[in-house]
């Protein structure tokens, strides 16, 4: 068996932005940099076999390649409680086709559909016991973060291996789009 999803890697320039803002909210817990990534869509844990038609679908995907811009900060919280701290990205049409693309190749070839709406983010730190209020300085602080823009000119399949000490993202394989010239 074997954890997947597809997603954006991020140019180590980029990376690096993000870990500029990392620190000030007591309790979180922030991603090691090699981990950054913009998640397009959670597979899960499937059979080898199963993998290989994932891959096989994503490589039909057709999709031009488009310049990204992150902006801003936010969170998922349940309640009162934060979950994750993300940095945002600026409205991307491209980038939306492109995940309703990968989602509907996917869904052909067995997986089950996402129930979820698509809120494209990069995870910036997972917290647990933090409440909202306390990342309300880090919200104002970073409400005017901005990296890029930068070009996506590929998708990538991850396998994630979880361990104790936090998740090692590994790319499988990546998937080209052309940028527009
Ligand atoms: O991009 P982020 O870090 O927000 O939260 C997990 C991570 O997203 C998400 O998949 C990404 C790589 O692990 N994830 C984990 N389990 C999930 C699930 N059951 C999930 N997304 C949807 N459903």
């Amino acid at each position: 068996m074997i954890r997947l999803f597809v997603g954006l890697e991020l140019p180590e320039d980029i990376r690096l932005a993000l870990t500029g803002i990392f620190g000030g909210v007591p309790g979180a817990d922030w991603e090691p940099t090699e981990n950054l990534h913009l998640t397009l869509r959670f597979i899960g844990e499937i059979s080898e076999g199963d993998a290989e038609d994932m891959h096989d679908a994503l490589m039909r995907v057709r999709a031009p390649g488009f310049a990204l811009t992150l902006s801003g900060v936010g969170h998922f919280s349940t309640g009162d409680e934060l979950r994750v701290l993300w940095a945002g990205v600026e409205k991307s049409e491209p980038l939306l086709q492109l995940q309703r693309n990968i989602e509907s190749a996917l869904v052909r070839a067995g997986s089950p559909p996402e129930g979820r709406r698509f809120r494209p983010h990069v995870t910036l730190a997972r917290c647990a016991g933090v409440s909202v209020l306390r990342a309300q300085g880090y919200f104002a602080h970073h409400a005017l973060f901005r990296a890029g823009p930068f070009d996506v000119d590929r998708f990538t399949l991850f396998s994630s291996h979880r361990r104790t000490d936090g998740a090692i993202y590994t790319p499988e394989a990546d998937y080209l789009l052309p940028l527009p010239a």
